[in-house]
């Protein structure tokens, strides 16, 4: 889409920031990435001055004006650009969709990280604890193609950005998503077959090289 002013901080291992530019990337909606350096020495004045509260990536500025919180920035997305809702129509069923997203935002990626950054005596609880999480997902997407149904949505944007973590998780879990859940990990594949998907996410690769970094920072190997 031309002519539109529309930038994203962002930084690249962070998964809140590869949600948003599915979204946008769903959306044909052309965009500036400004990258922050190195969150954990130092945030840029543009982010400070953008998110002044949680002072996190991702912010969209659309038209200068700054949208945080990658689940409000969304939400925010779809209905400036309503083509192809990421939502479905009917009333219930979209309270749905937020149901399960808002479950996702809030659980997914905390039990993930208690995985990759736990000492080892309590590995296998943290692996237990995002098993469990990932059961009801994979219940509630059962058979269908995606969480809505046949097309790709809001809770499959806000599940998806997560992924490029999920195998760091395995490694450090030692488990496979797939011995599990395999209509979760068909999912995945699903998903990251979206050319909107795979060009906007980072590499598994390199996300599971910077948590070798992270856990030789925290003393962890
Ligand atoms: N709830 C926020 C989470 C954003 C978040 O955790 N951002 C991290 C990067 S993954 C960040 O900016 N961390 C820097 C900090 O907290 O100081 C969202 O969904 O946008």
């Amino acid at each position: 889409m031309a002519n539109e002013n529309v930038k994203l901080l962002s930084m690249w291992a962070s998964p809140f920031c590869m949600r948003v530019k599915v979204a946008l990337a769903e959306k044909d909606i052309a965009y500036e990435e400004i990258l922050e350096a190195d969150l954990m020495n130092g945030k840029s004045e543009l982010l400070l001055k953008s998110n002044p509260v949680h002072k996190q990536v991702p912010v969209l500025l659309h038209d200068d004006k700054p949208i945080a919180e990658s689940f409000n920035i969304i939400t925010y997305i779809d209905e400036v650009w309503p083509s192809k809702s990421f939502f479905p129509t009917d009333a219930y069923e979209k309270s749905r969709a937020r149901f399960w997203a808002n479950y996702i935002d809030r659980k997914v990626h905390p039990a993930g990280r208690a995985i990759w950054s736990s000492p080892t005596e309590e590995v296998e609880a943290a692996k237990k604890e995002f098993l469990d999480i990932l059961m009801y997902l994979d219940g509630t997407l059962g058979d269908k193609d995606f969480f809505n149904g046949d097309t790709f949505g809001f809770v499959d944007i806000l599940l998806i950005g997560l992924t490029s973590w999920f195998p760091a998780y395995e490694k450090y879990g030692d488990f496979k998503i797939e011995d599990h859940y395999p209509k979760l990990a068909a999912w995945i594949t699903r998903s990251w077959a979206r050319e909107t998907v795979s060009g906007s996410l980072t590499s598994p690769e390199k996300i599971t090289n910077f948590v070798v970094m992270m856990r030789k920072m925290f003393g962890l190997e």
